[in-house]
């Protein structure tokens, strides 16, 4: 039998301690809680959200990978900004190395699991009195840093488009690409969150097609955050388009755990099931 592009489904989990707890993230109790969920539930992944590179004990991932027989999605990088307010594009030279700096860590990391990593708030955004151009360029300056980096460790580098409330550098996905393409990084790849682009794109399916190869990863999320479902997003269109344009990536869960874990977790394994046909 000849398959085409498989699609797979993955879930995010974070590692965040409680503060920090209001996030859009569907596990919340460790790496082995999820990594058992997940594989009961039949998801093929797991993507994990670390306070830091330390969080990624890669014997460990690997034993659960193996008993559990699920892959590492992705790894998000998110903390660098979330936690320790780094970013690539603060007017402060020492800030945006200590960015570079936690991001090749994370990258390092990850590439021992050969997981890819996603940049998304880690981009910063274009602070007053800064001009356009010069925050693009810091932003060029560390993707192509960490992509060559990436590229060394075999794994590939995500960069997530951000809704306006997160980021004003790249918040559509045709902007993002026109940006990327222009980079000499060959192993850069698009994240396309559905949440974000609800909030930014006129047509999501029509956005997936123009971004074509591009794309590396999908965030799956209703227009409200929550599971797929749960919200008024007309996904069979882009999971069309995704099919199309051949995508073999993730489907990866990045949702609020609402009303819980559990009931948002089958309720995206049913959304999988029904726009992308089950395992
Ligand atoms: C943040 O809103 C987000 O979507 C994350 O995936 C980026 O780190
Ligand atoms: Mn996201």
């Amino acid at each position: 039998m000849i398959e085409g592009p498989q699609i797979k489904l993955s879930a995010t989990v974070s590692l965040l301690r409680k503060p920090e707890r209001n996030a859009p993230f569907l596990f919340w109790d460790g790496v082995e809680n999820a990594f058992e969920a997940c594989s009961d539930l039949g998801f093929h992944g797991v993507e994990i959200f670390p306070e830091s590179p330390d969080q990624i004990d890669a014997v460990e991932i690997r034993m659960l990978q193996q008993r559990y027989a699920l892959d590492l999605a992705a790894v998000g990088t998110g903390a660098g900004w979330v936690l320790h307010r780094l970013s690539f594009t603060d007017p402060d030279a020492a800030i945006r190395l200590s960015a570079r700096r936690f991001a090749s860590s994370m990258i390092h990391r990850a590439g021992e699991l050969g997981a890819p990593v996603i940049i998304g708030s880690m981009q910063g955004r274009i602070q007053d009195g800064i001009p356009r151009e010069q925050a693009i360029h810091w932003l060029t300056e560390a993707l192509e840093e960490l992509g060559s980096y990436a590229a060394s460790s075999g794994v590939k580098l995500l960069y997530e488009p951000l809704n306006r409330y997160e980021t004003n550098l790249f918040n559509r996905l045709g902007d993002a690409f026109t940006w990327l393409r222009s980079l000499s990084a060959r192993n850069l790849r698009l994240v396309a969150d559905l949440f974000h682009m609800g909030i930014e794109e006129q047509d999501l399916a029509h956005a997936v097609r123009e971004a074509g190869s591009l794309i590396g990863h999908v965030h799956f999320a209703d227009s409200n955050r929550r599971a797929v479902g749960y919200g008024d997003t007309d996904v069979a269109p882009i999971v069309a388009a995704l099919r199309q344009i051949g995508y073999s990536g993730y489907l990866s869960a990045e949702i609020f755990p609402i009303p819980d874990t559990l009931t948002a977790a089958r309720q995206t394994m049913a959304a999988f099931g029904r726009f992308v046909g089950g395992r």
